[in-house]
């Protein structure tokens, strides 16, 4: 079977957790690689339905929007819940890590130099509700007992976070304890320690 393809910047941006996710159901991923010269060329943007990047292929299937794709490949590879409910449970708990995300991006992007004490100051407001979700359920898990391609996504968020204030989840055991057991899952393990991982920047701006 042909492997998944993403074009995307050569950066992880908001694509780290697709590739964790890929990773850990052994999904060989191809990957083109946009530099920001032939971005700003302006063909690749004007091909993109929405003109942004990523684009992810599954065989005749195109799809833009980042968490689209998370859906899509959570759906075919058992990361989506298991049933109904536990879908919509997931949805939500995604929804939430895209809602920190954002405020995330605006930080690096717009305001890093003026902007970053006061956020991570606020950053424990964000992080409590994972912390409490995670607390209650045994399994470790956002939602039910296995992982799905929320918690990858929250994961990679977290690691960003950590980058950016490395005391950020001290006062959070669940999450420091979810943070270690995604890590240690040898798939993803194998994945972060890899060169070419280890070597793409967080953002396309150089800061972290
Ligand atoms: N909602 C979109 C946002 C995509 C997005 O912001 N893409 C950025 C890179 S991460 C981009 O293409 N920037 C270049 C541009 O807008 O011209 C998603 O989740 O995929």
């Amino acid at each position: 079977m042909a492997p998944y393809t993403l074009t995307y910047f050569a950066v992880k941006g908001r694509c780290g957790a697709l590739k964790m996710m890929l990773a850990d159901y052994g999904q060989q991923l191809k990957e083109n690689l946009v530099t920001f010269e032939e971005w700003m060329k302006g063909d690749v943007k004007a091909s993109c339905v929405f003109g942004q990047l990523p684009k992810f292929q599954d065989g005749d299937l195109v799809l833009y929007q980042s968490n689209a794709i998370l859906r899509h490949v959570g759906r075919k590879h058992g990361a989506y819940g298991k049933n109904d409910c536990e879908a919509s449970l997931i949805d939500m708990m995604n929804d939430s890590v895209e809602d920190l995300r954002l405020k995330y991006i605006k930080l690096i992007y717009q305001e890093f130099e003026t902007g970053k004490e006061a956020f991570v100051k606020d950053l424990a407001n964000h992080l409590k509700p994972f912390e409490t979700i995670l607390a209650k359920n045994k399994s470790g898990f956002l939602v039910g007992d296995q992982i799905s391609f929320a918690d990858y996504n929250l994961f990679d968020l977290l690691l960003n976070l950590r980058v950016l204030s490395s005391t950020c989840l001290d006062s959070f055991p669940a999450l420091k304890s979810f943070v270690e057991k995604t890590s240690a899952r040898p798939k993803v393990k194998a994945l972060l320690e890899s060169d070419d991982f280890k070597k793409m920047p967080i953002n396309g701006n150089g800061k972290q």
